[in-house]
């Protein structure tokens, strides 16, 4: 078996981390070096699912889960109002392979591209 991913190691209190929300299948947290005044990273329990392109085919209703998950966080940290990234490949810089979304929120005016 492979070792677990640094967000379930978060998850399962073996390194500190910041848990923003949580049900029984989606955690959030806050990433490491924010890019955004709300920078939170929204992540499913499971670790099945590497990226967004395999969990849309494999599951589509805990990728809801997951933006409603976004949603509440922005709404409770942010203004409601949010960007949702999913970085999918080394080449597209994802560097953990347990799909995650960046939520971005109080982005300031004139950021919003890039
Ligand atoms: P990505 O590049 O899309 O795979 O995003 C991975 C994110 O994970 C990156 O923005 C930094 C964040 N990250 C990496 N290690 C840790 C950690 O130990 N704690 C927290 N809170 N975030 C981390």
């Amino acid at each position: 078996m492979s070792e677990p991913s640094i967000f379930t190691r978060i998850l399962n209190g073996e390194i500190p981390g910041d848990i923003l929300a949580e049900n029984d299948r989606v955690f959030a947290i806050r990433d490491i070096d924010p890019q955004a005044p709300l920078h939170a990273l929204v992540i499913p329990k499971t670790e099945q699912y590497r990226d967004v392109t395999e969990l849309a085919a494999g599951d589509p209703g805990l990728m809801a889960d997951m933006v409603a998950v976004a949603k509440q966080i922005a709404t409770e940290h942010a203004n409601g109002e949010y960007r949702l990234i999913f970085n999918n490949g080394a080449s597209a810089a994802q560097s953990v392979f347990h799909v995650h979304a960046h939520v971005l929120g109080n982005i300031e005016e004139g950021k919003l591209v890039g």
